[in-house]
This record gives structure tokens, sequence and C-alpha cells, in this order.
């Protein structure tokens, strides 16, 4: 299997965020993303590839135009005002209040975002653009049909950023982004299948009214964890997307059993769907001893995971979304990789 990667990622190395009612150094970090392509390179898993440039456009047709408009100079903007320190939003259009857009980046900071855990700094841009690129990458070697499946290393993740949010160390949708270029590309119908701990609201968000994307997300009860506000299993899709978007919302303390229940439950709506390829947002933080979560699967368990995706005999685009436990997310992100190779 490819890997597609740039170390551009590295560029995007936020001091901290805001957690726990603490200011905290940030679980999101370059070496998540070190640690993973070096375990590809360890076991063989095959090439790693630098991404090639896709402009702006293909990142348009999932993020509202101004919305990445606003990325591009937020950081120029915040320096102005405050200087050399990362960029984090603290007030939000909450219930109550009005949503037009301020002119102050203090105010565009809190519009275009939901926590203050996503540190906005001067190398951003240029790391989710590479990100991007790295996810558009993976999907035109699918689309182009010369693949089986393919990994796209992207740093920093992207399943909760929205059409016009950016949140959850989120700032462009790597996967939505990968699922619009294969239907640009000539797909009639893309399934995401999103096995991160969290919820991946912006997938749901930008997907939401559309049939022609099943949207799956196997994750933490938000009536527990984060985001909260999103992820319930009663979230099926409206309009044209009724009965596109489907959660699977598990309490703390899951294990391989009940997880694994979800997943074939998701994969059997996956294959009912009849999809033409399926995204894979690969999360590994339902891991055991990540240090932000509360599930329990093991090592063992992830190649379990890649094996059961692989018997959907899908063309499948691998997505790197969370997982912090940094010493074992190579082996854990790669393990999936592999049992899928071996499925
Ligand atoms: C609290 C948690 C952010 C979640 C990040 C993540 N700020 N998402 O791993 O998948
Ligand atoms: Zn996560």
């Amino acid at each position: 299997m490819r890997t597609i990667f740039s170390p551009d990622h590295a560029l995007h190395h936020g001091r901290s965020e805001l957690i726990d009612g603490q200011l905290q150094p940030c679980f999101e970090k370059p070496e998540r993303a070190e640690l993973v392509r070096a375990r590809v390179e360890a076991v063989g898993l095959g090439p790693v590839e630098a991404p090639v440039e896709f402009g702006l456009e293909p990142i348009r047709r999932v993020h509202a135009p101004d919305y990445v408009a606003f990325l591009e100079t937020a950081w120029d903007e915040w320096v102005k005002v405050h200087g050399n320190y990362d960029a984090l939003p603290l007030v939000w259009p909450t219930p109550g209040l009005r949503r037009v857009l301020p002119d102050a980046i203090d105010g565009k900071l809190g519009y275009y975002s939901i926590d203050a855990g996503t540190p906005i700094t001067g190398g951003t841009w240029r790391a989710i653009r590479a990100g991007a690129n790295v996810a558009l990458t993976g999907a035109a070697a699918i689309a182009r049909g010369s693949e089986r499946a393919i990994f796209s290393l992207c740093r920093p993740p992207g399943h909760h950023a929205g059409s016009n949010f950016f949140g959850g160390y989120c700032y462009f949708n790597n996967a939505a982004i990968a699922a619009q270029h294969l239907l640009d590309q000539g797909a009639n119908r893309v399934a995401i299948l999103d096995v991160d701990y969290h919820h991946g609201n912006g997938t749901q968000e930008i997907f939401y009214n559309r049939a022609d994307v099943l949207v799956l997300n196997i994750h933490a009860d938000p009536k527990q964890e984060y985001p909260y506000f999103l992820g319930h299993a009663d979230e099926a899709g409206a309009g044209a997307g009724e009965g596109f978007n489907v959660n699977y919302p598990l309490p703390w303390g899951t294990a391989w059993p009940s997880w694994n229940e979800a997943l074939e439950a998701a994969c059997a709506r996956l294959v009912a769907y009849r999809p033409n390829a399926v995204v894979v947002s690969l999360g590994v933080d339902t891991f055991a001893k990540d240090p932000i979560s509360h599930f329990r699967l093991e090592t063992d368990h992830f190649p379990l995971i890649g094996r059961r995706i692989a018997r959907l005999d899908l063309p499948t685009h691998f997505v790197m979304e969370g997982g912090y436990a940094v010493e074992e997310i190579g082996v854990n992100a790669v393990g999936v990789l592999e049992g899928f190779e071996q499925g």
C-alpha cells in the first residue's frame, strides 16, 4: 500500500490548547505523524510519496470560500493585534447572540470555530494545505483505479472541521475533501467510515443533506464525550440525505466486543449502499492507553479492523485522523493497514 505524506505537516505545531480547564501542551503534535511514517517504513508497508499540489478549488468543494479565505489570513491578522503567539478563540455566537461576522480577528476566530482547543499558528495554513493535498493525491489514485487501497497520512486531522468551522484540532476536513474529489472524478456514491474515537461532526455536517455520500460514525457517546453537541443515534440525515447518516454512539469503557459489533453493523449498512469506494477516517484514539479517550481497544484489535474493511472488497482510502498515545500510534495505525493487506 502506498502512503502519501508531506513533511510540511510539522509547520503546524501549536504550543497549547485549553483542555480540562487548563492551558496544556497540545496533544495534537508533529511527533504523531512522524511516528506513523516511521512505522510505515519499519514494516515495509510500501512506498512513501509526496503529494501533488491541487490548489484551493477542490477544498472549496466542501468548505465555504469565506472560511477558506479566513484561514489563509487569520494568522497575519492575529499577529498584527497580539503578536507572535498562537491564536485561540474565546467567544462564540451561541444562542442569544447574533451570527454577524465581526471585523476583529478575535471575533472572527469565534465565528469560524467550535472550541478553544484548536490553535492557529504561523505554520497552520501551509500545513493544512499540505494535508489537503495529501488527501487529494490519495483520492486521485483511487479515482484512477490504479490502487486497491492507499494511505493518506494527513496531519492535522480533519473530521471535526465543517463547511465553515474549525475545531477538535481540525481545520480542513481531509476525508470530506477526498470523498468529494472521488465524486468529482466520476464516482456515483462514496461511503465514509469514521472509526475515530470522537464523532466526526464536521463530516456529518458537510454531507448531512446528501445521498451521494453515506457517512457512518462509530464513536464515544456525545452525552459523555467531545464534541458533545452532535453524534446521537437519531441523526439520520435530512432532506435528500435522509437515511444516509448513521451514528453508532458507544459508552465510555467500550471494549473490542461491543466496538466490533458496531463495526459489523456499519459494514452491513455500507455494503447495502453499494458505494464505488470507501474513505476510512482512521483514528486510533480508541486505544485503551490513549491519554484523552475512554475506549479499551488493544493493539491486537487494530489489524482486525483492517481485515474487516478489506472484506468489503472496495477501493479503500485510509485518511489519518486522531490518536495520541504517541508511543503506540504508529503500531496501531499501521496495524490497521497491515490487517487490510492481509485480509
Ligand atoms: C478536546 C478533544 C478534541 C478531539 C480531537 C480528536 N479538545 N478528534 O481526536 O478525533
Ligand atoms: Zn479523535
